[in-house]
């Protein structure tokens, strides 16, 4: 039976109204949005799991931290705040703010890479691959085999392979090999976390090698906690010790601060005092883009929000119950047979719906049909997290057909209740009972960047071409 989640260490003080439409509702919805499900209206959706991304809810203290901001347009005390707060979290001394996580992935490699340097991560994110693209950087995917298997429970499935890092560093010809990237909590393949023995010998391999290792740390807390929970040698150590550890084996970060800093908008790079010549280069160019240098596209009160929430994020009281509600949600799936990635990840519940539609080809965008089904059925809105967020390969021209064909159920920070997961578990099982029938989807409309966000569909068997 599946194990219900530890109770939350906070209780709830302000609420917000959600309704159900009708299903004869959902559908007109659902054809307005051309099957996606980034273009419903929130106001049609019962249930919200399209992303943790900014849709956390901020606490007491968040709140009050809000008020304190200081929105001087230069040298604000918001700003030294946020400062300190991710010296004393992470450990970085030196910090550029941004508006969200893909301005400070843009400002990164642009600065760091020249056009044709090899670029290694553990898994893809889309903003990422395609900032580090923009550079005219080359990506290669060198994460562990497991993670491209959904079956697979290994316990680390975010780890670096490093007989691929080392193949890849031996193949590279005349091209530059300038940085690693590892992300914890690897999104794309399910809000898996590498270990940190995976994570130090991969920063030694740099360090021989003279690469710099860069870390993506927009869920680095729910890392943390798996790491806390699952690797020996860490049960005794706070989550704080362990984030301090981790970010101490990179040169800097990044972080989209919308998920694990507990806000509704964000962003930030962070580096080492070694780095001083690549933060100058960053903090330089941030004004072009995003705002002066102490505030880089965030309000005063935003930072403020921030600064408050990097420290809420490293409660293991708190860590336990987010993550314990997600495994909820999959134990409930799990006893129903519904195909998913296993192990569960930290922010979110990834169907594997190239065998929950097994009767559909990749091409027919089977990820992105059953997002749109749960949504049918039971007002919940999720992500599609495969063939249509892969893209087209720029060779070839054709679909990328990753081996991770998903639809991700993300569950927002201190949000939803348990009766919601539940509820969520029923309307799924339901659409797994009638798999059968459902169709596939072709495109109506594509568009040539990041085209998850805005692309159209119709059902196959719809007359449009
Ligand atoms: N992630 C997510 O829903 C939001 C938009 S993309 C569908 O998962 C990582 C690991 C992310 C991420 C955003 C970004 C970009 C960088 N790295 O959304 O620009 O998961 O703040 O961050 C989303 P921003």
């Amino acid at each position: 039976m599946a194990k219900r989640p530890a109770p939350e260490p906070y209780k709830i003080k302000m609420v917000e109204p959600i309704r159900l439409i009708s299903r004869q509702d959902r559908q007109k919805a659902l054809e307005k949005a051309g099957y996606n499900t980034f273009l419903l209206d929130s106001q049609d959706v019962y249930i919200d799991l399209l992303t943790d991304s900014g849709t956390s809810a901020m606490s007491q203290e968040q709140w009050s931290a809000l008020m304190r901001g200081d929105e001087a347009y230069a040298g604000s005390a918001s700003f030294y705040r946020l400062v300190e707060a991710i010296k004393d979290v992470f450990g970085y001394p030196l910090v550029v703010p941004t508006h969200q996580g893909r301005a400070a992935e843009h400002l990164f490699f642009k600065l760091a890479l020249q056009p044709g340097d090899i670029v290694p991560m553990n898994m893809y994110f889309t903003t990422t691959r395609h900032h580090l693209e923009l550079a005219g950087g080359i990506f290669y995917d060198t994460i562990c085999s497991q993670a491209h298997d959904t079956a697979s429970t290994f316990k680390f499935k975010g780890n670096m392979d490093i007989n691929k890092l080392e193949d890849l560093y031996q193949k590279r010809g005349e091209r530059r090999f300038p940085v690693v990237v590892m992300a914890p909590n690897v999104n794309m393949a399910g809000g898996q976390p590498f270990s940190l023995g995976n994570l130090k010998e991969v920063f030694q391999w740099c360090r021989e090698k003279g690469i710099k290792l860069y870390l993506d740390i927009t869920r680095i807390a729910e890392n943390a906690y798996f790491i806390k929970t699952r690797e020996e040698g860490y049960q005794d150590k706070t989550i704080q010790e362990i984030l301090r550890e981790i970010c101490a084996h990179s040169d800097g970060a990044w972080m989209s601060a919308k998920k694990d800093g507990l806000v509704n908008i964000g962003g930030f790079l962070a580096f080492h005092s070694h780095e001083q010549e690549l933060f100058e280069k960053c903090r330089n160019e941030v004004v072009v883009y995003e705002g002066l240098h102490t505030y880089g596209g965030m309000a005063g009160r935003d930072m403020d929000a921030l600064a408050q929430g990097l420290r809420d994020v490293c409660s293991f009281e708190y860590l336990r119950a987010r993550i314990t509600q997600v495994e909820y949600l999959h134990s409930l799936l799990d006893e129903n047979n519904v195909p998913l990635v296993h192990p569960c990840g930290g922010h979110g519940v990834f169907l594997d719906a190239a065998k929950f539609l097994s009767h559909l080809d990749q091409d027919e965008f089977p990820a992105q049909m059953l997002a749109a089904q749960i949504y049918l059925e039971g007002g919940i809105r999720s992500m599609e997290r495969g063939n249509v967020s892969a893209g087209r390969d720029p060779q070839t021209g054709k679909n990328r057909r990753p081996k991770l064909e998903l639809v991700r159920l993300t569950i927002p920070r201190r949000v939803y209740t348990q009766s919601h997961i539940e509820y969520t578990a029923e309307a799924i099982v339901r659409c797994y009972q009638r798999r059968d029938k459902i169709p596939g989807l072709k495109f109506t409309y594509e568009p040539k960047v990041l085209r998850f966000f805005q692309a159209r569909f119709c059902p196959l068997s719809c007359k449009k071409d």
